[in-house]
C-alpha cells in the first residue's frame, strides 16, 4: 500500500513537472492564476493594491486598536501594517509603561490614584488646519476610562493622557474642531457629574450627561485642562459627536440614545436595558454653540466640579448654547458634509438615514421656532423643521463618510452586511456592496474632513466569520479595502487585524507626514525636552549615594558602556541610557535577566530604567535589538553582591593573553581594510552623491564611523608604545571594528548609488 501511493505522488509531481517545465524557469502570469486559481478580477485588485518592495503607499491609516488599548498604523493600498502605536496600555517592544519617561505618560491616565493598564480605543481624530487633516497630531480616546489621548505625529509616540475631570464613562471622542481649538468628548452612560454616588432612583434627578471641549494648544502639543470646560446635558447617553466646518463653523452636534432614561434591572424583575432603552420612536440630537460656550466659560459663568469649568444646563439653555432635535432611534453616527451644510445621521433600529438641513436649524434657532421644551428645558426643533430628506439605505445603517464627489456619501449597514454609496443632497441610492461581515465604521480618505478625496473606502468590519485561515474561536477583525473610484463600487483585499476590535479609523495623504528618523541627542522622548541624564560617549559613569546607584550610560553599535556594574543586595539601581547613533532605523534595546527591566533607544534618545537590586547573583545584560554583526556581544553583567559578601584572596580577572605577534596580525589587518575603504569614499565622493539622500546619509553615518575608528587606532598605538601588548590588541580590534561598519555603510552608499545611476560630482 505504501509502495503504492509512493510511487503515485512520484508520478503525479513528475508529471506536474513536465507540464508545468522545469521549477526554476519564471511562470507566466497566466501558469500563476491557473495554479492559484485567481480570476481576472482578483489579479486587477491586486495590481491595484499591490506595493513593490520599497515603494510606499498613498495613504496612511490610523486605526483604533480597540481593547488592545494602542493604534494600529498601515498603509493604503496595500494594507500592510506598518506600526502599532502605544497608547494607554504597556508596550514592550517600544518600552512603553517600561522606561521611566513613558511610565510618566501612562501615569497621568491614572483614575481614582489606581493604575489603568489597558484602554477602549474608539476614534481617532488627526489634527485639522482649515478642516482638513494637517499630519501633526492625532488624539484618541478611551471608552471604557473616560481619557483622550495626544500622539505627536512628529515621532508616532504617545505624549499625554488627560482624564476627564466629569465622567464616568465616554464615547463620543475625540473629534477636532477645524483649526483644532478644541478636542470634543462626550459622556456616554449617565453618572453624577464629578465621581459622587446617588442612588438609580435619584437618576432624572442627580444623573447628567455632557460633553467635554478639551482645549489644544498646538505649540506645546498638549491639552490644556485649565483652558477646557464642560456643558452638562440630560441622562440621554451622548454618544459620537462631530464639529461643524464652513457653513456650520463655531458649533458641534452630539447625539444620544436611550433618550427613555431607562435605568434596568432584570434581577429586579425588570425589562433589560435593551427593551428600556428602544420603546420611543426617536432620540435627540444635541446641536452646540460651542464658539459662544467658550466665550459663557472664560465669562466666568460656569460652574466648578472638581476644578473644572462646567456650564450648568440652566445656563446653557439661558444662553442659547444648546437646542434638541428628534433623530432616527438608537443612532450611532452624527457626520457633518464637507461644506458644513447638512447633517447626517442614522438609527440603527431605523432603516432609513437622515439628512438634516443646516439651514433650516439655524433658521430655527432665529426664530426661536420649536415645538416643546424637554423635560429639562432645553427647546426642541422640530424633526419635519430641520429634516432636508431621509432616504432608505438599508438595514442597520451606523455611520457616514464623505467623496470627493459632491453630495455623495457612503454609510455602513450592519444588519445587511452592506455599505451603501448614495446621494445625500438628492436622496438617493446609488450602489451597495456587501462586505464581510457586519460593518462598524467606514473610512474614506480625508473622509471627513472639508476636501475627501475619494478614491478608497475602508470597511471596519465587526465579524470576520470565514474570511482567514482559522486561528481558534477568537478571529481576527477584518479591514475591507473597496475601489470606490469608478462606477460601481468593487472589492479589493481583506486585511486581518489581530489587536483588539479596531472602532474608526481616519486616512491621511502619506505626503502630509513628516516624521522624524532619529532625535537630537539626549531627548527625552515623551516630553521632547533633553534630558538631564543625557550622556554623551566618555562621560559615562557609575555614581553612589548611600543605597542609590546612579548609572549614566550609552549605547552604540556593539556596545553598551559600562559593561559592568556592580551592586550591593538592596541597593537602588536606575539606569540612564543614551543612544548616540544617528544612523537610520540603529535602535538599541536593553535588558537586564531576571529583573524585569527593559528598554528601547532609538538614534538619539535617553531613557531611564529603574529597579532595586534585591536578589544577589549575576545577571547577564545585553542589546534585544539585533544590531549589528556584533549584536550578541553587546552585554554585560550586573553583579549584585549578596549582604555581607568579602572578595577572597586571588580574585583577579582572566590572565592577559595577546603579544605583539597578535598587535601587529590586527594592525595588518586594519590596514588592508583600510584601502577598500578607502576604495569606496574615493567612487562616492567623485558621484554627486549629496543629491541622493539616502546615499549622504549613509555616507554621513560611516565618516562617523571612521572618526571613531581613529580614536581607537590612536588608543592602541598608546598601548603599544608602552608595551601594553594585550590592551593594544584589544583597542585594535575595536579599531577594526568601527572600519567593519563604516565599509558597511559605504557599501550601501555605493550600491545606492549605482542603483540610482548617479553622474561624477560636480
Ligand atoms: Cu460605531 Cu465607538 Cu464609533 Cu464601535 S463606534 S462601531
Ligand atoms: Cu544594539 Cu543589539
Amino acid at each position: 500500500m505504501i509502495r503504492r501511493s509512493l510511487w503515485v505522488t512520484l508520478v503525479t509531481s513528475l508529471s506536474t513537472f513536465l507540464l508545468a517545465g522545469p521549477a526554476t524557469s519564471a511562470e507566466s502570469l497566466q501558469q500563476v492564476m491557473k495554479r492559484r486559481g485567481l480570476s481576472q478580477e482578483d489579479l486587477l485588485a491586486a495590481a491595484k493594491t499591490y506595493v513593490p518592495t520599497g515603494g510606499r503607499d498613498e495613504f496612511v491609516a490610523f486605526s483604533s486598536g480597540g481593547q488592545s488599548g494602542h493604534v494600529i498604523v498601515y498603509g493604503i493600498p496595500s494594507m500592510r501594517i506598518l506600526k502599532y502605536i502605544a497608547v494607554f496600555t504597556p508596550e514592550p517592544w517600544q518600552a512603553y509603561g517600561y522606561d521611566e519617561e513613558s511610565k510618566a505618560v501612562l501615569a497621568q491616565g491614572r483614575m481614582d490614584g489606581r493604575d489603568i493598564t489597558w484602554g477602549d480605543t474608539h476614534h481617532p481624530a488627526i489634527s485639522e488646519t482649515n478642516g482638513d487633516y494637517d499630519g501633526q497630531y492625532l488624539f484618541i480616546n478611551d471608552k471604557a476610562n473616560p481619557r483622550i489621548a495626544v500622539i505627536d505625529l512628529h515621532d508616532f509616540e504617545t505624549k499625554q493622557i488627560v482624564v476627564s475631570p466629569v465622567f464616568q464613562s465616554e464615547h463620543g471622542g475625540a473629534f477636532v474642531s477645524e483649526n483644532t481649538e478644541y478636542v470634543i468628548q462626550a459622556a456616554q452612560y449617565a453618572a453624577p457629574l464629578g465621581g459622587e454616588y446617588s442612588p438609580l432612583e435619584r437618576f432624572n434627578e442627580d444623573y447628567r450627561g455632557g460633553v467635554t471641549y478639551w482645549k489644544f494648544n498646538r505649540e506645546k502639543g498638549k491639552l490644556e485642562p485649565e483652558n477646557s470646560f464642560s456643558i452638562e446635558l440630560p441622562p440621554y447617553s451622548q454618544d459620537l459627536s462631530d464639529f461643524g466646518k464652513l457653513a456650520s463653523s463655531g458649533w458641534s452636534f452630539t447625539n444620544s440614545f436611550c433618550s427613555e432614561r431607562y435605568v434596568g434591572g432584570i434581577e429586579r424583575g425588570r425589562p433589560p436595558f435593551e427593551a428600556g432603552c428602544s420603546a420611543k420612536d426617536t432620540d435627540y440630537l444635541h446641536v452646540i454653540n460651542w464658539k459662544k460656550a467658550a466665550q459663557v466659560a472664560a465669562a466666568g459663568k460656569a460652574t466648578k466640579i472638581n476644578g473644572h469649568d462646567v456650564i450648568m444646563m440652566d445656563t446653557a439653555i439661558e444662553e442659547g448654547l444648546v437646542y434638541l432635535i428628534p433623530e432616527p432611534k438608537s443612532p450611532h453616527g452624527v457626520d457633518v458634509s464637507p461644506d458644513g451644510k447638512y447633517i447626517v445621521i442614522s438609527g440603527k433600529l431605523d432603516s432609513h438615514t437622515f439628512v438634516y438641513s443646516w439651514k433650516k436649524i439655524q433658521d430655527a434657532i432665529a426664530a426661536k421656532d420649536f415645538v416643546k421644551k424637554d423635560p429639562y428645558g432645553i427647546p426642541i426643533i422640530a424633526l419635519e423643521t430641520a429634516l432636508h430628506t431621509q432616504v432608505p439605505l438599508g438595514l442597520g445603517p451606523l455611520h457616514t463618510q464623505f467623496d470627493s464627489a459632491p453630495g455623495v456619501a457612503y454609510t455602513s449597514l450592519y444588519v445587511d452586511s452592506m455599505a451603501a454609496r448614495w446621494d445625500y443632497v438628492n436622496g438617493k441610492l446609488l450602489d451597495r456592496l456587501p462586505i464581510h461581515y457586519n460593518i462598524g465604521h467606514l473610512m474614506t480618505m480625508h473622509g471627513d474632513t472639508v476636501k475627501p478625496r475619494g478614491k478608497y473606502l475602508v470597511a471596519l468590519n465587526k465579524l470576520a466569520i470565514d474570511r482567514f485561515n482559522p486561528v481558534g474561536p477568537l478571529h481576527p477583525q477584518n479591514h475591507q479595502l473597496i475601489d470606490i473610484g469608478g462606477d460601481k463600487m468593487s472589492l479589493l483585499r481583506d486585511m486581518p487585524l489581530p489587536l483588539g476590535e479596531p472602532h474608526y479609523s481616519v486616512a491621511i495623504e502619506a505626503g502630509l507626514l513628516k516624521p522624524a528618523i532619529r532625535y537630537r541627542v539626549g531627548t527625552n522622548t515623551r516630553t521632547g525636552e533633553i534630558s538631564p541624564h543625557k550622556t554623551r560617549a566618555g562621560e559615562e559613569k557609575i555614581e553612589r549615594n548611600g543605597k542609590k546607584v546612579t548609572v549614566h550610560g550609552t549605547l552604540i553599535r556593539s556596545h553598551i558602556t559600562p559593561e559592568i556594574i556592580e551592586v550591593d543586595e538592596g541597593d537602588e539601581v536606575t539606569i540612564h541610557l543614551t543612544n548616540l547613533e544617528r544612523a537610520q532605523d540603529q535602535t538599541h534595546g536593553f535588558t537586564i535577566s531576571k529583573y524585569n527591566v527593559n528598554g528601547s533607544w532609538e538614534p538619539g534618545k535617553t531613557a531611564t530604567v529603574s529597579f532595586t537590586a534585591d536578589t544577589a547573583g549575576v545577571f547577564p545584560f545585553y542589546c534585544t535589538e539585533f544590531c549589528s554583526a556584533l549584536h550578541l556581544e553587546m552585554q554585560g553583567y550586573l553583579l549584585v553582591k549578596p549582604k555581607g559578601y568579602k572578595a577572597k584572596v586571588g580574585e583577579l580577572m582572566p590572565k592577559e593573553q595577546y603579544d605583539q605577534e597578535d598587535y601587529e596580525k590586527q594592525v595588518a589587518t586594519n590596514v588592508a581594510t583600510q584601502k577598500t575603504i578607502d576604495g569606496v569614499v574615493s567612487y562616492i565622493t567623485g558621484r554627486n552623491y549629496r543629491q541622493f539622500a539616502t546615499a549622504a546619509a549613509l555616507f554621513e553615518d560611516a565618516a562617523e564611523q571612521l572618526e571613531y575608528a581613529a580614536e581607537m587606532k590612536a588608543k592602541a598605538e598608546e598601548e603599544a608604545a608602552n608595551g601594553n601588548w594585550h590592551s593594544a590588541t584589544l583597542w585594535a580590534g575595536q579599531w577594526w571594528q568601527y572600519q567593519v561598519k563604516a565599509a558597511d555603510l559605504g557599501l550601501r552608499a555605493k550600491t545606492h548609488l549605482e542603483q540610482a545611476g548617479a553622474g561624477p560630482a560636480m
